[in-house]
């Protein structure tokens, strides 16, 4: 048996929880008899309901796992939550050995899932395609450790960096295939976050089921394009005597340094138990996130602006020596139609 080639399955099944299983980690699990063959496969579908490893074995007859292996990608669980312990579950059907890709960071079962197998006698496999295993729960791995939102950046530049032309058009810098890749992505975060100048200087659309929108003045239209669809919770700064628009969640936010204080509105969207923001905005406010950001998702269209006063997609505070630059991991390149999208993490954290 692979486990490894389990573990993509595993990784691959876990994927298909997402958009519905936050703010729980996307778990899948794949089950083989005592003879090696593959019985059962199952994931996380929905928050609230059956973990992966309970749907798994769910749909074995109860001796049909004795002696088998159970491959899943985060520690099985050890607590009674809105489900009885996968743990228990496990020892129960007589799995003989479990082969895990990392342990759970939740302090409730961390650890205490991988004890308890071991203590009845169940062998334990861990940190099977661990790095993998990390990355796909990476904003989960973020809420419970910093007990913060995972924030991530998505940008589409020329290859000379610019997002718009100095005449402000910016729609259509990547093709068709990057945009439908877009729309995958921001399924993939529990909202996204743009600005009142986006919305001014594009009225874009940006389909999603949560949309957080920065407008410190209430300067934007509300029959802009945005506020068409989804919930919208708008932070600013205005007194509102009776909000209008009673659908939308007004918020108002304190100022620091001139502009809305970007800490006070990531910490309540975490109070608001929004896990993870995809901000989808111009070069002033990703440069003014970057050091926010956990994650970044560029695309590079094989085009030329040519032109210093074209917009940069990171307008951030010069630095003269490129020793002082922020400094990022390049995690993957992907080409679609006539563009690449490079995914890249920050090094350095400095907040
Ligand atoms: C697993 N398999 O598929 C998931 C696990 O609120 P509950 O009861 O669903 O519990 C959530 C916690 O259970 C979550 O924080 C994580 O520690 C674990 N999630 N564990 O073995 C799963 N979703
Ligand atoms: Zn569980």
């Amino acid at each position: 048996m692979n486990y490894e080639k389990s573990m993509k399955r595993c990784i691959k099944l876990a994927k298909r929880g997402l958009g519905w299983v936050s703010p729980n980690p996307l778990v899948g699990c794949v089950i083989y008899d005592k003879n090696g063959n593959l019985i059962s496969e199952g994931f996380h579908e929905k928050y609230g309901e059956s973990h992966a490893e309970r749907n798994a074995l769910l749909k074995l007859k109860q001796n049909e796992a004795i002696g088998g292996t159970l491959i899943v990608n985060l520690e099985p669980c050890s607590h009674y939550g809105h489900t009885p312990p996968c743990a228990d579950l496990i020892i129960e059907r007589g799995i003989k050995t479990v082969v895990i890709g990392m342990r759970d960071v939740n302090p409730i079962v961390s650890g205490n899932g991988i004890k308890k197998l071991i203590d009845a006698g169940v062998e334990v496999v861990e940190n099977v395609l661990n790095l993998e295993c990390e990355k796909l729960n990476e904003v989960f791995i973020k809420n419970m450790i910093e007990h913060k939102t995972f924030v991530a950046i998505k940008t589409a530049t020329t290859l000379d960096g610019k997002i718009a032309a100095k005449n402000g058009s910016s729609k259509w810098i990547t093709g068709e295939s990057s945009r439908e890749e877009v729309k995958k992505i921001r399924n993939s975060y529990d909202a996204i976050m743009t600005t009142s100048s986006t919305i001014i200087a594009d009225n874009p659309t940006m389909e999603h089921k949560i949309k957080i929108i920065l407008d410190r003045n209430l300067r934007t239209d509300f029959s802009s394009n945005i506020y068409k669809s989804g919930r919208i919770i708008v932070f600013h700064d205005e007194t509102l005597a009776s909000p209008k628009e009673l659908t939308i969640d007004f918020v108002k936010t304190p100022i620091k340094d001139e502009k809305l204080d970007i800490k006070f509105i990531l910490n309540k969207l975490y109070e608001l138990k929004i896990m993870s923001v995809l901000i989808e905005a111009g070069g002033h406010f990703n440069g003014s996130m970057l050091e926010y950001a956990d994650k970044i998702y560029h695309f590079i269209a094989p085009k030329i602006l040519g032109d210093n006063e074209g917009i940069s997609c990171f307008d951030y505070r010069a630095i003269s020596d490129i020793n002082d630059s922020l400094k990022f991991k390049l995690d993957d390149i992907e080409k679609y139609g006539n563009d690449i999208l490079l995914t890249y993490y920050p090094i350095v954290k400095k907040i």
